[in-house]
């Protein structure tokens, strides 16, 4: 629970700056990558945490710039990745200027239920971490992705990443990067990421439940 401003904007200054981190790596390309055809895309989930911090703070009183929360995902990994950082920015600005450290135990009408802004603020950041950690195994798959038609039978839509298997010859599955290798994979947000801090699993489960 956050129980003062300060204790958000410290905690939001580094999850802020890490999910920057992530979606400032997308590319265009990448954005369709998903595990199968009927799940979330990589640019569906960077544009829902973009269309979280206005959606979930106006109900919380607060006007966020940014991403509508109706709008459809733009073409562009830059359009996603801006309109993240400018909510990320203006979120504590805004909370510093219309509430103080009492306004943590203001109750919202929060889908369906009553919570504390202290309870809520905590949700709001636990589920930017989950699909953080969606989209970062997202990235990693759409580093070395192929046509579904030249992927090797059972292979399809992931290839090798040794050098050796990402050759031309027919019928191989040529590894495609979309994202520079060094730009996903030396970063270390993986090492960085908290959410295997012992946070029961339950947290996880009622944010997807309250968020879709
Ligand atoms: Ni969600």
């Amino acid at each position: 629970m956050f129980r003062t401003l300060d204790d958000f904007c410290d905690v939001w200054k580094d999850e802020g700056e890490s999910t920057n981190k992530v979606l400032a790596t997308l590319t265009d390309a990448s954005l369709s990558q998903a595990v199968t055809a009927d799940h979330r895309t990589l640019g569906r989930l960077g544009w829902h945490l973009a269309q979280t911090i206005p959606e979930m703070m106006s109900k919380m009183g607060l006007t966020i710039p940014g991403a509508d929360e109706h709008a459809p995902v733009p073409s562009t990994a830059k359009a996603i990745a801006d309109a993240y950082a400018l909510s990320a920015a203006e979120l504590p600005r805004q909370m510093r200027v219309h509430w103080t450290d009492a306004s943590m135990n203001v109750i919202d009408e929060m889908y369906g239920e009553r919570w504390t802004r202290s309870y809520s603020l905590r949700l709001f950041v636990l589920h930017q971490t989950h699909h953080r950690g969606q989209m970062t195994v997202l990235m990693r798959q759409a580093v070395f992705r192929c046509p579904a038609s030249t992927a090797p039978r059972g292979k399809s839509g992931r290839s090798g990443t040794s050098s050796r298997r990402r050759s031309s010859r027919p019928g191989s599955c040529v590894g495609r990067p979309l994202i520079a290798r060094d730009s996903v994979e030396e970063r270390g947000h993986g090492a960085a990421e908290p959410w295997n801090d012992g946070s029961p699993i339950e947290e996880f489960i009622l944010v997807e439940g309250a968020f879709r």
